[in-house]
């Protein structure tokens, strides 16, 4: 792969699969005519995405980004911003028509997407990004960028390493921060600490983040919560945190996030499935194979899914 930034169009567009909050994000950072949307089978292409990206400072800027079919297609990286739950399916549909050697970016929350896909494409160079970037649509024509973030890039497969420093190159050319990160196993579980502890309190409880903190029913189990994520990433990853370092993250980022609606609780009032299976049901399953027991993560699971299945 070619390092340089400024070579991104010589080698092919960055392709991106899945058009939605985060996908529009990048695509609108990326310099005018770097990104192209995959189309969405079996909806038909129909020509270019239009809408307006709010920043987050106010200001906005209209992006046109075209839509191409996977026929013949050749870019030089693909960005996945599908939700968790359709990853695997959109890449069976995706990559029979695409190039082996594609560096394939996962940019899912939670955990368990990115082993599934990384497993079941071994051989392809699959790298996870975790990101603290927030976007989202209030509107079907606009994307607002809700607040700088950071953007942390590392491989799942063998292959992969070998590409993260030319993706990295060629990413920052969005404007965005991004860096590699060659423990993302340990980013992508640091990120999974925060919403385990947030997303579904937020979903059952239907409040903003920061309300959460105040509730009875998170004051109840936040404790015995954080004792079950500390234990089960104890046995996961390099750098676990204690029981306490845990409940003070999820504390800091309710706090400091208290206006927003999280992910979880916005997929429900849209009436969209969750990614709780990603998030503490990754837990419950990782504590099942730990010989770890899950109460509080497993009630926050069938919670959520009574609310929305
Ligand atoms: P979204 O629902 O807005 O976008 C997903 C898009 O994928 C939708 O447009 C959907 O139509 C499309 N899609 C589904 N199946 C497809 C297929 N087979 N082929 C092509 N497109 C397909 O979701 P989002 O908010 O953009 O989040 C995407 C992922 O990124 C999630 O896993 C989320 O956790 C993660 N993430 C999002 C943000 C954010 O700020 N939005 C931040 C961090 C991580
Ligand atoms: O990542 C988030 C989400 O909503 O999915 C948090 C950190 C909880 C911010 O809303």
């Amino acid at each position: 792969m070619p390092a340089r930034a400024d070579t991104a169009l010589k080698d092919g567009p960055i392709a991106i699969l899945g058009a939605g909050s985060l996908g529009r994000l990048w695509a609108g950072y990326l310099p005018a005519g770097h990104a192209v949307f995959f189309s969405h089978p079996p909806r038909p292409v129909s020509g270019p995405i239009h809408y307006r990206l709010k920043h987050p400072d106010g200001a906005e800027s209209i992006c046109q980004i075209p839509v191409i079919t996977l026929t013949g297609a050749r870019p030089y990286l693909l960005l996945v911003t599908t939700k968790a739950g359709d990853t695997v399916d959109a890449l069976e549909r995706a990559l029979p028509s695409l190039p082996t050697q594609l560096p394939i970016i996962l940019f899912q929350n939670g955990l368990g997407c990115q082993q599934a896909v990384a497993g079941r494409w071994p051989d392809r160079p699959v790298l996870a990004a975790s990101t603290t970037e927030g976007a989202n649509r209030p509107e079907e024509e606009l994307l607002v960028h809700a607040g700088r973030g950071q953007t942390w890039l590392g491989a799942l497969t063998d292959s992969g390493r070998y590409c993260v420093a030319a993706a990295v190159a060629q990413l920052q050319s969005s404007g965005l921060a991004i860096e590699a990160e060659p423990d993302i196993h340990q980013r992508l579980w640091d990120k999974l600490v925060v919403n385990s502890g947030i997303n579904a309190f937020t979903t059952i409880l239907d409040c903003p983040n920061g309300d959460i903190l105040v509730d009875p029913f998170f004051l109840e189990h936040i404790d015995d919560l954080s004792e079950e994520i500390a234990q089960v990433m104890a046995t996961e990853t390099r750098r676990p945190l204690s029981a306490e370092e845990v409940r003070k993250r999820i504390y800091t980022v309710a706090t400091s996030t208290a206006e927003n609606t999280s992910s979880m609780r916005s997929d429900r009032q849209r009436g969209r499935s969750t990614e709780i299976d990603v998030i503490n049901g990754y837990i419950v399953e990782r504590g099942k194979a730990a010989g770890i027991a899950t109460p509080v993560n497993q009630m926050l699971v069938r919670r959520v899914k009574d609310l929305t299945e």
